[in-house]
């Protein structure tokens, strides 16, 4: 079996990432289609050695498509994904915009791939910071139920797409040539500097990216009572995401059994040489599929408290690969059916 693809967004970081994971993958795609908006339209790209056209997202742009992978901001999804699905696809959505919609499941594959089977024609992927943390603390969540987490990010420049990489770099050599660095996608200084996450803020003094990890998370465990809070920063990294989590349990959670639980956790790689002071950094992170986590310790101001530090990379399980696991999940579980032949006319 296989299926007509079709990525909205195909020249953004994460629309690039999406075509790498279908190939190196090896999903089983018959035909590939290239959405973007029109002034991307007649660039291609390569999938599997051919020279793909991008064209501009439009009214016909899904017909027999079978499925959608969009990564193209929230507004974009939310004018096309309905009328993907009117046509027939399914649409994994990379956006905020249908998240909270309960009828929409929002999967992380190695947390809750069962929630994917309740689709009702569009699965979102969770904001990369959510998805990082809970492949990283799910394991841990199973054993003894997580009471409260206090989560702060350190967030790649990645996040905000190519340009701000892009700007990053562009940055940090005007200031080492002594002159003054200059800002658009970020209203500030990125280089050698950071800053909290600049996505708008709520009467509660929170931004959106901070109520995002609360919100996503709880829908994700099943758990609406689960106490979050979060500090998002965006630092000078180019493409992976780091978070320090601090984990509350109504009883003390032995640390070696931490360890042992997270050593074998799927999409998790152990990162922990304490004689070596070594433990996951971005730089590692990035360009791998596993979300490293160490550091894993006993929280020492609450008996029942425990700390990790993680890094993963944003483009990749923080957004495309996921989004890629989730298709596997739907031909794995024969949720996706490919549209039956156009009947000859
Ligand atoms: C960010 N998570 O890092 C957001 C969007 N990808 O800015």
């Amino acid at each position: 079996q296989s299926y007509k693809v079709a990525i909205l967004g195909a020249t953004g970081a994460v629309g690039t990432e999406l075509i790498e994971l279908l190939q190196s993958r090896q999903f089983p795609v018959s035909e590939l289609k290239l959405l973007a908006s029109p002034r991307s339209a007649g660039r291609t790209l390569t999938f599997q050695g051919e020279e793909l056209p991008i064209e501009a997202v439009g009214e016909n742009s899904f017909a027999n498509v079978d499925l959608v992978l969009a990564s193209a901001g929230g507004s974009i999804s939310k004018a096309w994904a309905p009328k993907a699905v009117a046509a027939g696809a399914v649409v994994i959505d990379n956006s905020s915009a249908f998240r909270m919609d309960p009828q929409v499941p929002l999967v992380v594959p190695e947390v809750n791939p069962d929630a994917a089977a309740r689709h009702q024609g569009i699965i979102a992927n969770p904001n990369c910071t959510t998805i990082l943390m809970s492949v990283a603390i799910w394991p841990l969540h199973q054993i003894q139920p997580i009471k409260r987490i206090v989560a702060a990010t350190y967030q790649s420049a990645s996040g905000a797409g190519a340009r701000a990489m892009e700007e990053v770099k562009t940055q940090a050599k005007a200031i080492l040539q002594g002159e003054t660095p200059t800002s658009e996608v970020f209203p500030y200084p990125l280089a050698f500097n950071l800053f909290p996450h600049n996505s708008k803020l709520t009467d509660q003094g929170y931004c959106e990216e901070e109520l995002k990890m609360v919100h996503e998370t709880r829908k994700i465990f099943g758990a609406p009572d689960l106490r979050i809070t979060a500090t998002c920063i965006r630092v000078p990294v180019l493409r992976a995401h780091s978070e320090a989590i601090n984990l509350e349990f109504d009883a003390p959670f032995d640390v070696a059994q931490a360890r042992e639980l997270l050593s074998q956790a799927p999409g998790v790689k152990l990162v922990e040489d304490w004689q070596a002071n070594y433990f996951p950094m971005p730089i590692e992170a990035s360009g791998r599929d596993e979300v490293l986590v160490g550091r894993i310790r006993q929280d020492l101001s609450h008996p029942c408290g425990l700390e990790l530090w993680l890094s993963g990379d944003q483009i990749r399980k923080g957004a495309a690969l996921n989004a890629v696991q989730i298709a596997e999940l739907l031909v794995a579980r024969n949720l996706l059916q490919p549209a039956a032949p156009a009947l000859a006319t």
